[in-house]
């Protein structure tokens, strides 16, 4: 069997300290936020076969720490830009389930009005300013967020979530390179989950040359950070964030995560040949959802029964969203032209 990195994730073994400095409210909403995430992924994933909804998805089931980890640390004021791996990173940051499955069932009340589906999700409410199925296309325009914050003397943070073969592109390291001269407030996130679709990262980039050393040689203040552990995601992104906040420019975040299904649609895709079923399968015992929420109990921090409250109202919220997008209206002919023109 391969494993094409050394295993880290669920290890919380070094994580003590974290639950004395931050309080138990926090700690259990990073994994009702996580657990969440998997159980509408997994909800969208089993209805899919119905062909009811009209987009394309990219399931982002085993990389929710990494989701829930960075979002926790941004305000809501700070903005978010996305790839086409969205669905996470716009639920960790306070995204609307109602809205973005109504996105995804292309009615009116969708978040992005019917017009994104599930790549382009957008809601400037929660702060989530754009995404872009074109890989790095977002990422030249979260510079250009972070740009206007610098000039108008605005609060927000802008972060971008980049995947590994995003930094195959131009785009990516000519906004890096103008983010550190302009010491712009903002931070590249990438998650590297090691595969582009399906040709893995060993294909495609020499060994031996870590992305974020990469980023450092850019003069940006960059990090890895193991993307299957919650606390040490937020960790990072939260000291990112700061330096920001504080005018010390870009950072650039690498985490390591692993996405247990298919590039794209629904269902595990390694049985093509591109990856080792074996290597899927054991990702999926070193879970980062169960591993945190395990980790929990042993510090006394979550017990049994609220475990199972969580699952119960994250299940009665799912029925609900579903059984909403599913009654509301479709997109009206009138319509057609709103939002492509602006005065
Ligand atoms: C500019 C561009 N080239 C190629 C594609 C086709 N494509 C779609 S997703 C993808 C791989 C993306 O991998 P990564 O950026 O690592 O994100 P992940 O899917 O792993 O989350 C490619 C090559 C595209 N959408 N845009």
């Amino acid at each position: 069997m391969v494993i094409n990195f050394p295993y880290q994730g669920s290890d919380f073994d070094s994580c003590d300290e974290f639950v004395e400095r931050h309080d138990a409210d926090f700690l259990t909403r990073l994994l009702y936020s996580m657990l969440r995430i998997r159980r509408i992924e997994e909800a969208i994933e089993g209805k899919y076969h119905e062909d009811q909804m009209k987009t394309p998805i990219h399931l982002v089931i085993g990389q929710e720490a990494a989701s829930v980890g960075a979002c926790s640390a941004l305000r809501e004021s700070d903005i978010l830009y996305c790839g086409h791996r969205t669905h996470g990173a716009y639920l960790a940051k306070g995204g609307d389930l109602k809205g973005m499955l109504s996105e995804f069932f292309c009615r009116l009340n969708g978040c992005a009005g019917s017009r994104g589906g599930s790549m382009h999700l957008l809601d400037k409410s929660v702060g989530m300013a754009g995404s872009s199925a074109i890989v790095a296309g977002a990422v030249p325009i979260a510079t250009g967020a972070a740009l206007s914050a610098q000039l108008r003397g605005d609060d927000y943070v802008s972060c971008v979530f980049l995947g590994d073969a995003a930094t195959e592109e131009g785009a990516v390291w000519e906004s890096l390179n103008f983010a550190a001269l302009k010491k712009l407030p903002i931070i590249y996130f990438c998650e590297n989950n090691f595969f582009s679709v399906c040709t893995p990262l060993e294909e495609r980039q020499p060994a031996g040359v870590a992305i974020y050393k990469k980023a450092a040689a850019f003069g940006l203040h960059s990090v890895q950070v193991d993307g299957s552990n919650v606390l040490k995601v937020n960790e990072a992104v939260a000291d990112a964030v700061a330096r920001a906040r504080r005018g010390e420019g870009p950072s650039f975040i690498e985490a390591e995560v692993y996405r247990w299904r298919g590039h794209g649609g629904a269902g595990d895709d390694s049985h093509t040949g591109y990856r080792d079923p074996a290597e899927v399968a054991y990702w999926q015992k070193h879970c980062p959802v169960e591993g945190y929420a395990d980790f929990l109990q042993q510090q006394g921090v979550l017990n049994a029964l609220q475990r199972a409250a969580m699952e119960q109202q994250i299940s009665d919220e799912i029925s609900e969203a579903f059984l909403h997008a599913e009654k509301s209206p479709n997109p009206r002919k009138e319509d057609l032209y709103t939002h492509a023109y602006c005065d």
